[in-house]
């Protein structure tokens, strides 16, 4: 079990994209994170990362960079995000006021049997132990100043008026559960992915 959640992901991301329009293009992290987004609703303003694992905050960052009139929202996983940490700083060093990243912390490596990730506790003993690790701290460290941590359902309804609407960038860790969930799995071929998406972003130019 994570040490302290309490939040299930899937109604906590369906709740985080309810509503969603052309304006909102989704970059979902690998696993579980898109099977969560998915299951919210597959739309080809959705653009699920297969495998790329470390890859969403910097796609993220270069989709806002050149869509400066739509919202980028990076829902991913912690250790996704452990996998490519500069990429906070690079982020910061842009500023964009368009980007959003919600990181679902369930301090495991849960597409791969729930091995403890850096962000679990220490205490899980010699050959299951985390570090600790504290993503949103590191977020507001590499100059993200509006970084924090949700834990509670109280807390939900800014946090998705925060993602939403809330100048950037904007990150937000978020304490989930760990759960049992089914695949809901979006479309599996990423040309067809990337041709949807520009696409429905672009028209047919
Ligand atoms: C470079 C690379 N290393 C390892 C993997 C295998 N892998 C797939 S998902 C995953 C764990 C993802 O954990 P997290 O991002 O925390 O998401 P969770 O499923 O726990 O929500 C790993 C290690 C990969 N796809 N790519």
């Amino acid at each position: 079990m994570s040490s302290s959640a309490t939040l299930h992901r899937r109604p906590l991301v369906k709740e985080i994209l309810k509503g969603s329009d052309d304006n909102l293009l989704v970059i979902g992290g690998l696993g579980s994170s898109n099977w969560d987004i998915t299951d919210a609703g597959d739309r080809p303003l959705n653009m699920p990362l297969w495998g790329a694992m470390g890859a969403p905050v910097g796609m993220g960052l270069g989709l806002a960079l050149a869509q400066p009139s739509k919202r980028v929202l990076v829902i991913t996983g912690d250790a996704d995000l452990m996998m490519s940490l500069g990429s906070l700083a690079t982020v910061a060093t842009q500023q964009p006021g368009n980007l959003a990243i919600c990181v679902l912390d369930n301090e495991k490596f849960g597409e791969t049997g729930n091995q403890a990730s850096h962000t679990s506790p220490r205490n899980n003993g010699p050959t299951n132990s985390g570090a600790g690790a504290d993503l949103a701290m590191i977020a507001r460290g590499c100059g993200i100043a509006d970084s924090d941590t949700v834990r509670e359902q109280a807390d939900v309804a800014k946090l998705v008026k925060d993602l939403r609407t809330t100048k950037g960038p904007v990150f937000r860790l978020v304490k989930v559960m760990v759960e049992k969930l089914d695949f809901v799995m979006p479309p599996q071929d990423g040309a067809h992915l990337k041709d949807r998406f520009r696409q429905a972003l672009l028209g047919s130019a």
